[in-house]
This record gives structure tokens, sequence and C-alpha cells, in this order.
């Protein structure tokens, strides 16, 4: 099911690395075309246009777009106690590593009187998106929320799409786990709409009339959530009426493992993360020939007894997924920051020693009993992470994705003086001589 590349006794540079290594072709560009008359429909029409665009892609037409605050406390109400103490979990340890992300400002002195301060403030409205279809995810709600509100975000919404096997009071709604992970988030404005009509409905605002006084959506400033490919294209087309934390793309795992790992959990890791979609990435990369044919046998074996085995068997023989063989560890490293994966499994001997050598990556899971799906759920870190190679220049989201960082520039009068030569200088090389002025206007001519 796996393909195999074995590059043992080839000393491929990062540049012939990527090239060979299996990643998903994910054509964001393409869907673009799709969501642009979706996006002007929100834009032209606003509450309208979410009303069909639900009946449209999600098989409903919800009788309100705000989810009343009584449907959100039935959620609660009617959750599985299980899942309730789990997501409280999850929110607890999420919010306990999160808390300890927060930046505080600082104050540089530069001498006679004059400061540099980096002020961090909290972006004003947030928008939140919770996929719905394939798979639902509470999880990610927690995963989104959490550091928001520790960067103190004032305004926080959330979107999902319509369920239209809802019943009962939840009819027309999100999903009620969904709801429910907001509930216990504090979060009261839930929005039922999904996919690209989603991210333009933050982006651009509206007034719905059925939600009553609670119907308007202000427009946000940022974006945050995964998705699917119209949910990626739509931030892509939005993003400057917007800001957005990134276009996830299908998820992925590397597993760097040598002899000393255990086949059978490679293998169950491998599996759980391919189980979300047909295009994740399920990549191992060693340098033990043994480790290599016992994961591939024990992948067989446990993806034909998993239960979405028809989606998990296509991701791992898509070209996305392989073994990929190598001389020893320091190749494997290599291998796996050319390949900035989005999770990254390290299953070695002294593994804190070699992740700790690992330059690229969203995540890193180190040793034997940190599972990516760990990582997903309840280890406290956040699951919103960069995917397809981004981890080479990009984070997963954190306090800081919700924080603008603001320069408060404040000189005294010397301090100017000091300065203002240097300022002149500058102004004159690049013939902006106004901006030298703005200088000696203060400082006197003397200066010139
Ligand atoms: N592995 C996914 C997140 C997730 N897994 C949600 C389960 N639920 C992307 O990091
Ligand atoms: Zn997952």
């Amino acid at each position: 099911m796996l393909a195999t590349i074995d590059l043992r006794s080839q000393p491929l540079g990062a540049r012939q690395l990527r090239a060979v290594l299996p990643r998903a072709e994910y054509d964001v560009e393409a869907a673009l075309d799709a969501v642009r008359p979706i996006s002007d429909d929100v834009h032209d029409r606003g509450a309208a246009a979410l009303y069909d665009l639900a009946e449209r892609f999600d098989g409903v037409r919800p009788s309100s777009l705000r989810v009343p605050q009584e449907v959100l406390e039935a959620a609660v109400d009617t959750l599985d106690p299980a899942v309730r103490t789990a997501l409280e979990v999850a929110i607890e340890r999420t919010r306990a590593v999160h808390a300890d992300q927060r930046r505080t400002d600082t104050t540089t002195d530069l001498g006679g009187g004059g400061t540099v301060t980096e002020r961090w403030a909290p972006v004003e409205r947030v928008g939140l998106y919770v996929p719905g279809g394939r798979a639902v995810y509470p999880s990610s709600v927690v995963m989104n929320v959490v550091p928001a509100q520790i960067a103190g975000v004032g305004s926080l919404a959330v979107a999902s799409p319509p369920q239209k096997e809802n019943v009962g009071v939840f009819a027309g709604y999100p999903h009620p786990t969904i709801l429910a992970a907001c509930a216990l988030l504090g979060v009261d404005e839930v929005w039922a709409m999904g996919g690209a009509q989603a991210v333009a409905g933050f982006a651009h605002g509206f007034e719905d009339e059925a939600s009553g006084e609670r119907g308007e959506c202000l427009p946000v400033s940022l974006v945050t959530g995964p998705g699917n490919i119209y949910v990626a294209a739509a931030k892509r087309l939005l993003k400057g009426i917007v800001g957005i934390d990134a276009e996830a793309g299908p998820t992925e795992i590397a597993v760097l493992a040598d002899a000393t790992a255990d086949p059978e959990h490679v293998a169950a890791d491998l599996i759980s993360q391919a189980e979300h979609d047909p295009m994740a990435g399920s990549v191992l990369v060693t340098d033990s020939t043994e480790l290599a044919d016992a994961v591939a046998g024990a992948v067989e074996r446990r993806a034909a007894a998993t239960k979405h085995s028809e989606r998990v068997g296509e991701a791992l023989s898509g070209r996305q997924s392989a073994i990929v063989l190598v001389d020893d560890l320091d190749a494997g490293l290599r291998v796996v920051d050319a390949y900035a994966a989005e999770h990254l499994e390290v299953i070695t001997a002294d593994a804190p020693a070699v992740a700790a050598r690992v330059r690229s990556a969203g995540a890193i899971f180190v040793g034997a009993h940190s599972p990516v799906s760990l990582g997903d759920y309840v280890a406290g870190s956040n699951h919103v992470l960069p995917t397809g190679g981004s981890a080479a220049h990009s984070s997963g989201l954190s306090v800081q994705s919700f924080l603008r960082g603001i320069h408060v520039v404040e000189y005294s009068e010397q301090a100017l003086a000091e300065v203002a030569p240097h300022v002149l200088a500058l102004s004159e090389a690049e013939d902006l001589p106004a901006h030298g002025e703005a200088v000696t206007a203060r400082t006197g001519e003397a200066l010139r």
C-alpha cells in the first residue's frame, strides 16, 4: 500500500529532496473560480445569500443564521458526559499551555530619552471557522478559541455549517457537539454558515433579520480555522479584506524512526492521520529496512481493519504517502527538514536529542509515548498547524496569531537632536528631502 522511496547512497540536497519527497497536489487556485461568485453573492446580498447557499451546499435552510442561546445550552445539556469531561480536560490543558505563550510588552531605552516599545494588542474581532463536513471537530473549536481568548480578543464569533441530519431544537444548526464546545468555552456568538460563504460572511459582515436583535454579524479583522479547499480558496480571495491564519491543506504526518521503534505504534500513527482525508499524507522516514518491512505489514493489516479503511487506503496509497529509506539518522533529519511536516514524530533511541536537531516541522512529537493524536486532543499544544511544507516559514496557531505588535516610538528633544544628522543623511541618500525637513523643522537649520 505504501510506496517505498529508497534514498540510500544518494546524498541529495534540499532542492532535490523537495522534488522526490511525496506531497499531495492541492490546487487552491483552481477552487478560486468556484469561490468568487459565492463571495460576491454574500457581499451583495448578505444574509439572503447565506440562506440560499446553506440550502445549496449544506442541504438545509436554517431558521436563523445566529444560533439561539437556548440551543447552545441544550447542546451542553445533551452532551455525552464522557465527551464533556474530555472537552473540559482539553480546554484546561490547552489553556495552561497557551497562557504561558502570552507576550509582555518590551521597552528599549536608546539613551537620551529615546524609547521604542513593542506593545502587544489583541486583534479586536475574530471569526473562527469550524468545519462540519466529513468529520465534526469539536477539538478544533478548543484549538481556535483558547488562544484567541488568552490573547484577549474582545469579540469572537464561530461559524460552522448547518447539518441537515440535525433534529429537534438543533434542526438547521451546526453539529450539537460543536455547539456544546462553543458553550463550554463561553462563546455565545455562533453562526450557521459553512464553507467559502462563512469566510465571506465574516469578511463582509451582514444583518440577519430572522435572528432578531442578535442578528448583526460585524465584519471581523481576522479569520482562523481549518477547512476544505473552498475554505482555503476563500481565505486566499479575501486576504487583504481580512487577515487569515493560514490556508490549511490536507493533514500530514511524518515519522522519523529507527530500529528501536515499535512498528505497531508507527503503523497506528500513520493510519491515524490518514483517517482524516483521502489526500492526507503519511510518511515514514527510517534507516532500518527491518522496521520499514514491519511497518508496511502492520499498516496493511491495521488499515484493512479500521473503520474508515476506504479513505485510509486511498491516503496511504496516494502519491503523498511513502516509506522513505535513508542511510542513517543524519540523512533522515535532512529529509524531514526538507519535507517540513505538519506533524513530525521522532521515535528513535535518544529521541529528545534527535528531536532537538529538527529545524522544520509544525509540531514535533518526541519519543514512544507522544503520538500525534494526543496532540490532536489533549496534549495542551495546538492542532492547527502549517501544512504542505509551510512549516518551513510558518507556525501553528498560538496566542501570537491573535496579537499585533505595535511599535510605540517616543523621543525627547535631545534624543531627536542626537540622531537628526543621520535622518538627514539617509533622507538625502534616498532623495526624500521632505523627510529630513520634518526633522530640521524641529531641531533647527543649524544641522544643515
Ligand atoms: N490532525 C488534525 C486535527 C484533528 N485531529 C482534529 C482530530 N481532530 C490536524 O492537525
Ligand atoms: Zn487528527
